[in-house]
């Protein structure tokens, strides 16, 4: 039975990673940082162990990681899904703000791969999966941190996959298009004459071929194939599972 970690576990992309690694029959623990219902929900439904820590403090995402391992007796796969975001126009975010994304975004990635590679090269297997994004190759107005933070962990997912392939592991990103789930609500609320947000119709009209919004569920096949051994030659690579925005101009006015 493989052994999966994964960050941000308890609604969302890594929800749906929960449910689908736990489904193929995988033991999986998760950690999440602070909505204890959604967390204790997503724990009955699917098995799953939940492990409450602030990712964006090193010696709390070290404990959560051995608190994982104990549980475990082991790791095989790592999900590195949390994430942040704040849209501030840049001007104008302070520098607190811009490291706390970093922390949790970039560097709690860092920390929880660190912890996992001792294990993995010594079993002489393991794979990490980072959830990247649009912003891992993208800029946009208000989302310096995040981007910042999404790109490098594009670069991350490439050194680790560059370092530690000679020991069987492998490292490779996700990158997901515009996926509707909490974090990107704020870009979907009705206004209040009941029209769409115009972000919404930005992503489905204008920018993303498929004409909607991802579902988290059309993340998780890919988490499981770069999961699996299929993907074993497989390495330092980003998948986009984004409805074709990375292919496309966008629609002809
Ligand atoms: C935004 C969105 C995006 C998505 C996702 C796209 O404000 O532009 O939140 O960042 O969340 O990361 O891949």
């Amino acid at each position: 039975m493989k052994k999966v970690i994964i960050t941000g576990g308890s609604r969302g992309i890594g929800r749906a990673c929960v449910e689908l690694f736990c489904e193929n029959d995988c033991a999986v623990a998760f950690i999440y940082c602070s909505n204890d219902e959604a967390a204790k929900e997503c724990a009955d439904v699917t098995g799953a162990y939940a492990i409450k820590a602030d990712l964006s403090d090193p010696e709390e995402s070290e404990w959560a990681y051995n608190k994982a391992v104990e549980y475990l007796g082991g790791i095989d796969i790592l999900v590195n899904n949390a994430g942040i975001i704040k849209r501030i126009p840049m001007h104008e975010m302070k520098a607190s703000e811009f490291r706390q994304v970093i922390d949790v975004d970039l560097n709690a990635p860092f920390i929880v791969s660190k912890a996992v590679l001792p294990s993995m090269i010594k079993q002489r297997s393991g794979k990490i999966i980072n959830i990247c994004s649009m912003m891992s190759e993208f800029g946009r107005e208000t989302v310096s941190a995040y981007a910042s933070a999404k790109g490098g962990l594009k670069m991350l997912t490439r050194n680790i996959a560059s370092e530690y392939g000679q020991y069987n592991i492998q490292c490779n990103g996700i990158g997901p298009g515009y996926i509707a789930t909490p974090q990107t609500a704020p870009l979907r609320e009705t206004q209040p004459d009941g029209s769409k947000h115009p972000f919404d119709v930005f992503i489905t009209e204008t920018k993303t071929p498929a004409g909607r919004w991802g579902d988290p569920e059309d993340l998780a096949g890919p988490a499981v194939f770069l999961a699996s051994n299929a993907s074993d030659f497989v390495n330092g690579q980003i998948l986009y599972v984004d409805g074709g925005i990375q292919a496309y101009f966008g629609k002809q006015p």
